[in-house]
């Protein structure tokens, strides 16, 4: 007789969670459940993105200057819309907006959370079918609640998160969230379009045999870069085979590849970028506390947490060595044996 299936949804989840927080009231329960609503809005379109006019650039840039993809353009405006309805909210920072924006209807102003979000990380990758992600995180505004919220809402350390995660929408939709109770997996069932929890306390081994960075910037890495992709391609401590290198140019899917195996992930200082490419508000810190709460590591490469990083500004980039554990100890060994000023 075949086991009944019995889904055990993201809400069911996010409720039994809340209990853990005594003074929860269940603001930040039900705006995880939001964020939840917005994925799948975004997942029917980026499911159909072939079949309707949605696809291709919507002609706009943006602060990063990178060409903004009609979906882009799309998951911002459903995310921000989700945010802005659950009265939970009082303020967001976006990839795809330039500035924070700031809700000051009634409602808002009352919200106790801001949220930095990359509405569609990795968008690029749209039009040839590869996943792409939504990276989120969630502060506890510092401003008093009733005052329109304002930029040090924003500028707070990743330790101060409250909540972080991903959508990836992939070969299945799944949304990957902590509260700082461990990281959890759920799967989107269509059937009846609900989260379903999938990955339960996710923990990422603590090394593994994959390492993902962009070997076309080769040149223009730091000598402990360079020296660590030489010791991935030489050998393997166990097996004594080469490391596999796995780069998809989706940081989310990267991410989340490597968590489930075990792998590190680079996006290191480059002589053209010297605080590398990805942003530490919205893509670095999310990722660098799910990685914490599974098992992993995240740092800058030379030894500072991800999470302690003070922001100084909305789009600051950082460099981000982040996975399992002991392969993110061997690159930062790597970094510390052969510093150079190569990108000085
Ligand atoms: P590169 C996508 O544009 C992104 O922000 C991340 O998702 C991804 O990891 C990175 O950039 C890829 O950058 O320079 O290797 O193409």
């Amino acid at each position: 007789m075949p086991t009944k299936y019995q889904p055990i949804t993201l809400n069911e989840v996010i409720i039994q969670e809340q209990s853990a927080f005594p003074y929860a009231k269940g603001e930040l329960s039900r705006l995880l459940s939001h964020i939840g609503i917005a994925a799948k809005i975004v997942h029917r379109e980026v499911n159909k993105a072939g079949l309707v006019d949605i696809l291709g650039a919507a002609g706009s840039t943006n602060i990063q200057g990178e060409g903004q993809q009609k979906l882009d353009v799309f998951a911002n405006e459903q995310f921000i819309a989700a945010m802005k309805s659950s009265g939970i909210v009082c303020g967001i920072a976006s990839e795809e907006d330039d500035e924070i924006v700031i809700f000051d209807d009634e409602l808002s102003l009352d919200g106790k959370y801001v949220v930095c979000f990359d509405p569609l990380d990795g968008s690029s990758n749209i039009d040839v079918n590869v996943s792409v992600g939504t990276i989120f995180s969630i502060y506890r505004r510092i401003t008093p609640v009733g005052l329109k919220a304002d930029i040090s809402d924003f500028m707070q350390e990743g330790t101060k998160q409250a909540a972080a995660g991903y959508i990836i929408y992939g070969s299945s939709t799944m949304m990957v969230y902590t509260t700082g109770l461990g990281t959890t997996g759920f799967t989107l069932d269509p059937s009846i379009g609900e989260f379903c929890l999938s990955n339960k306390f996710m923990k990422t081994p603590e090394n593994g045999k994959l390492y993902s960075i962009n070997e076309g910037n080769y040149i223009k890495f730091p000598m402990g870069v360079k020296k660590y992709i030489k010791y991935c391609q030489e050998h393997d401590p166990d097996t004594n085979r080469p490391y596999s290198s796995r780069y998809i140019g989706s940081l989310v899917a990267d991410f989340h590849r490597n968590l489930l195996k075990g792998g590190i992930f680079i996006y290191p200082r480059t002589n053209g970028n010297p605080n590398g490419k990805l942003r530490l508000l919205y893509e670095c810190n999310p990722v660098a506390f799910l990685a914490e709460q599974a098992g992993g590591l995240a740092t800058d490469g030379n030894g500072t947490r991800i999470l302690e990083i003070q922001p100084t500004s909305l789009h600051q980039r950082v460099p981000l060595f982040t996975g399992s554990r002991k392969m993110v100890e061997k690159a930062e060994e790597f970094m510390r044996t052969f510093p150079d000023e190569c990108c000085e």
